[in-house]
């Protein structure tokens, strides 16, 4: 239904950045890390994702890649349960329905061992990530391209990724991201989403594929960080450590609810069962109705116009740029800037 209104509603939807609502594992749903609530409560719920102070879906920059923040987002904490997942069964994750047009960019997966005690209580620092999944630019036949987060917006505004069947069983940080690459052509602009969540993946493969530590994923001229994407591009070399052999490419596609799953806590148990199960939002096993096969959110953003003539662009929105033919001015209170010829975003100002 999406696709039916184009990008001009799509960008005046726009209002902030994005996070990671909730995953879906065969049709069961885990909440994410809710950053409208779970920062301010003092006693946050167990969820198998990662949990940040970060309220305002902000994004990590290049200069921080060398900083434990690019490894599961600021200021990350440690998921305080997990879900189980067989290797070889898929991953959707569900973000906010509100990822910007123009922050077009790749989508990267990577998984990394915690060994024997467990994610909860794992040193993020001493992770070693290997990616699962990179998809980049798909078609780069019209400037800027289409690019994984086009496919992602397209698919209800999810992501499915597809745990390799080689993979040991153990206990694994997912770390999933979204890099914006709007304001990549001058070093620095890039920008980081990285979400990370829990999981004990279950199965009898043996693959233990090396990786490397998060703060040594990236650097800021890497050739899939500094990039300028408002000229033509016949390849796009996705940063990061090279795709593990045994990573799955798949078509997207979107995953229907039909329970809410609750976090398993601890480490005692390889299928799940007889782990200590924890208190959640969702601590009971609910089958919801769906009437779309393709629905996971609701959506109820509002809208107050939708480009053209007189049209107001909302925060962070794009306003202006070589070929940009929308709204060029912004809602108060924000400013139109310029990033670069390109690209011109609604910035918000001070009230
Ligand atoms: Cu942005």
């Amino acid at each position: 239904m999406y696709s039916l209104l184009g990008p001009a509603l799509f960008a005046s939807l726009v209002a902030a950045h994005g996070h990671v609502t909730n995953i879906v594992i065969n049709g069961v749903s885990f909440d994410g890390w809710d950053i409208n609530s779970d920062p301010y409560a003092e006693t946050p719920p167990v969820v198998v994702a990662w949990g940040t102070p970060n309220t305002a879906n902000g994004f990590i920059a290049p200069d921080a890649y060398t900083t434990s923040d690019i490894i599961c987002h600021l200021d990350a904490t440690n998921a305080k349960g997990h879900a189980v997942v067989a290797a070889g069964d898929r991953v959707f994750l569900q973000w906010t329905p509100d990822w910007p047009v123009s922050h077009h960019g790749p989508i990267i997966d990577y998984l990394a061992s915690c060994g024997s005690s467990g994610c909860e209580t794992v040193d993020k620092r001493t992770l070693e990530f290997f990616k699962i999944d990179g998809v980049g630019l798909v078609d780069g036949t019209t400037v800027p391209g289409i690019w994984a987060d086009d496919q992602l917006i397209a698919q209800d505004s999810g992501w499915m990724v597809e745990i390799p069947s080689n993979i040991a069983p153990g206990h694994y940080v997912l770390r999933h991201e979204m890099i914006a690459l709007h304001g990549a052509g001058t070093e620095g602009g890039t920008q980081n989403y990285p979400q990370c969540f829990n999981l004990q993946i279950t199965g009898s493969g043996s693959d233990k594929p090396s990786g490397v530590l998060g703060t040594d994923l990236y650097r800021p001229t890497d050739p899939g960080i500094l990039v300028n994407i408002y000229t033509s591009l016949s390849t796009y070399i996705v940063p990061g450590p090279t795709l593990y052999s045994g990573a799955v490419s798949i078509s997207q596609t979107t995953s229907a609810i039909t329970a809410s799953g609750t976090p398993v806590t601890g480490t005692g148990g390889a299928t799940g069962g007889t782990t200590t199960t924890s208190t959640s939002k969702s601590s009971t096993t609910t089958l919801v109705t769906t009437t779309s096969a393709t629905t996971t959110t609701s959506k109820t953003t509002t809208t107050t116009s939708a480009g053209g003539s007189g049209a107001t662009q909302t925060p962070y929105g794009q306003c202006g740029g070589s070929g940009w033919a929308g709204a060029t001015a912004c809602a108060s209170p924000a400013a139109c800037s310029s990033l670069n010829p390109w690209y011109s975003q609604c910035v918000p100002t001070a009230a």
